[in-house]
């Protein structure tokens, strides 16, 4: 049994996360999240009366907190989810993601350092090594070259983990993965908002000429991979996390309408995003062979399946859509 604290575990993929260790362990866990717009405790409702399971509302910027939360949960081992994880809505405003995603961070690693917590978990992402042409994969050993306010974020959290191992020899490992969709992933990231819009037989907003491509991989995938490299991972390692299921755009989108049977009308080209990097593919064979991980899913059974989700959850999406979702809407697409 070890008790894990698991930050952002009200999001997408920390209530994955935390749900999978529930099921598949006899861990604690801990779970610390903020609540913004993104998290919602609804995700987890089928685990709150689990005795192994705690929750506490706390933001990671909050220094006093952070080591108060610590002192009394004596974790001893922390998995970082929490980010602020929007490419568009840091191309609006950046402050909350270098406060959260930077600040936050070091905030953590020093609650971590205090309590001498026995390894930090960081989970990253592909878009810190930037934008790739039409051939080659991201491997562990590709530069860093974030491009937008949001990648650049998540950057600078990497470099301070890594800062952490060589400067005070904290046992930090750091996860970098592709595209993560599935169940709970909130409406603002294409694939839900895809589903969600032709749901409702609105608009599907494809940015420029929608053959920017990314690469898939199922959130319970991803959790794996995270939970293989908490147990299993070398400290101080990078491991790359991808889904080997590169995708253009508008083949997704097509995908989704078939799926629901929408006309190609819906589909509407929008003014691209600015700095839109083109292509994401990852090497995953780090952590393949080192960890014996690999994608269960492959990218078609995946979507069909999230496209169930969301037509039995079509309350979760309806609700989460409500409210400060419809200004954020508003502001990102109107006039694109
Ligand atoms: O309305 C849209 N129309 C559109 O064409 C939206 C929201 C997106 N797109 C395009 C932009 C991207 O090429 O779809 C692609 C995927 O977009 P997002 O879902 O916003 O994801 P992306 O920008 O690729 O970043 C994601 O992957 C890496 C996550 O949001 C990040 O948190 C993660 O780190």
């Amino acid at each position: 049994m070890t008790r894990i604290l698991v930050t952002g575990g009200a999001g997408f993929i920390g209530s994955n996360y935390v749900r999978l260790l529930l099921e598949r362990s006899n861990d604690e866990i801990v779970n610390v999240d903020a609540l913004t717009y993104a998290g919602n405790l609804e995700n987890l409702s089928d685990v709150e009366d689990d005795p192994r399971y705690t929750f506490v509302r706390a933001d990671i910027r909050d220094a006093a907190v952070m080591a108060q939360v610590f002192d009394e949960h004596r974790p001893e081992v922390v998995v970082h989810f929490a980010a602020e994880s929007h490419v568009d809505r840091s191309v609006l405003d950046a402050t909350a993601f270098v406060q959260t995603n930077v600040v936050g961070t070091q905030v953590l690693l020093d609650a971590s350092r205090r309590v001498r917590v026995a390894r930090f978990v960081h989970v990253s992402t592909d878009e810190v090594y930037g934008s790739l042409g039409p051939t080659g994969r991201f491997t562990e050993d590709s530069p860093l070259q974030p491009n937008s306010p949001y990648s650049a974020s998540k950057t600078g959290s990497d470099l301070l983990v890594r800062a952490a191992h060589h400067t005070h020899g904290m046992d930090a490992v750091i996860t970098r993965c592709s595209n993560n969709y599935g169940p709970y992933q909130f409406p603002e990231k294409l694939i839900p908002l895809m589903i969600a819009n032709a749901l409702e037989g609105r608009q599907l907003p494809v940015y420029g000429d929608g053959r920017n491509v990314r690469d898939w991989i199922h959130v319970e995938d991803h959790c794996l991979a995270v939970d293989a490299v908490r147990r299993l991972g070398r400290a101080g390692e990078v491991y790359n996390i991808g889904g080997d299921a590169e995708r253009e755009n508008i083949v997704v989108v097509r995908q989704i309408l078939a799926l629901c049977g929408g006309g190609e009308e819906l589909i509407q080209f929008v003014t691209d995003r600015p700095g839109h990097d083109r292509r994401y593919a990852m090497d995953s064979t780090r952590i393949q062979q080192e960890l014996g991980w690999r994608p269960t899913r492959t990218f078609e059974a995946g979507l069909e399946e999230t496209f169930r989700w969301y037509v039995d959850h079509r309350a979760w999406w309806e609700r989460v859509r409500s409210g400060a979702y419809q200004e954020y809407y508003q502001r990102n697409y109107a006039g694109r």
